[in-house]
């Protein structure tokens, strides 16, 4: 679909990030890294703060990458070497899987209220998260059920994309799949690498924080929300953004892809336009 120059399109799809917004999920990826390092034998535990500086590296095995070269550069040669990250990682997700397929990491409030009121209204859905499809998969089968994959129309899925968040690679290819443009579209996010990624695939992004994103700050966001709520449980305005409290619907996105969208076209601080040359 094409927009002529400056057009408003109207919200037709939801893109979500999965980690961190659909459901607090790091605790789980945690704790399984730290089973497999048990596992594999290996003297390595990662603690809260040192997983909160590790999650600046999105994606599993870029993470047990980042974490050797920086953390045990001695031994860097040998483990990163041939298939050792993958297989580590291999087991970390089975461990995850495990624990997502068995319902104990929860949907975060309003996630699922959103998607039924996206369906019902003909909004779009998709999904761009750097984890891969197996915990994709598992967190939907202990949430949402095992037939919410089919909800989602375009999933871009860790490994699927060249790059990783903050690269605008897995948005791009949701896009893509949606054949719409980011105009059209709006990204639910909650991280600062997230927001970048989205952005830079030329999406507006509602933010609703996280556990491990408390203390980020979002200038580029549309709205940065404790949570998207619900009827019994209104969401908090963050980082100076002004609404009533209330919850996150398809209607209040409406609004706020508008609000956006004329924002994007008449920008406050435009520089002046040059002259026509006589
Ligand atoms: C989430 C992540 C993921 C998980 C681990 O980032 O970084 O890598 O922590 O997933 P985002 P895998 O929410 O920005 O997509 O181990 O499956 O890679
Ligand atoms: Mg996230």
């Amino acid at each position: 679909m094409k927009l002529k120059e400056g057009e408003l399109a109207a919200l037709q799809a939801l893109i979500f990030d999965v980690d961190g917004t659909m459901a607090e999920t790091e605790e789980a990826h945690r704790e399984a890294f730290n089973q497999t390092f048990k596992e594999m034998g290996l003297p390595w535990h990662w603690g809260q703060p040192l997983y909160k500086a590790l999650l600046e590296i999105t994606g599993g095995k870029e993470r047990i990458r980042h974490y050797i070269s920086h953390y045990h550069p001695t031994h860097a040669k040998r483990l990163l070497k041939g298939n050792w990250v993958k297989t580590l990682h291999k087991r970390k997700t089975a461990r995850y899987v495990e624990m997502a397929r068995s319902g104990e990491i929860a949907l975060r409030p309003g996630v699922a209220r959103l998607i039924d009121e996206a369906r019902a209204k003909g909004i779009r859905l998709a999904i761009a998260t750097t984890t891969n499809i197996a915990p994709l998969t598992a967190l939907f089968e202990g949430t949402l059920g095992r037939e919410a994959m089919g909800w989602f129309e375009a999933i871009a899925a860790g490994d699927m994309a060249q790059n990783k968040k903050p690269a605008p690679d897995l948005y791009q290819m949701a896009l893509t799949k949606l054949g719409l443009p980011p105009q059209a579209c709006l990204a639910l996010e909650d991280s600062r690498n997230g927001i970048l990624s989205a952005t830079a695939a030329g999406l507006a992004t509602v933010i609703t924080k996280s556990t491990y994103t408390q203390d980020q700050t979002f200038p580029e966001a549309i709205a940065v929300l404790d949570n998207l709520g619900e009827p019994h449980l209104p969401f908090r305005p963050l980082d100076g953004f002004q609404a009533e409290p209330s919850h996150v619907t398809i209607d209040l996105l409406r609004q706020w892809h508008a609000a956006a969208a004329s924002h994007w076209r008449n920008p406050p601080n435009r520089e002046p336009q040059a002259p026509p040359s006589p």
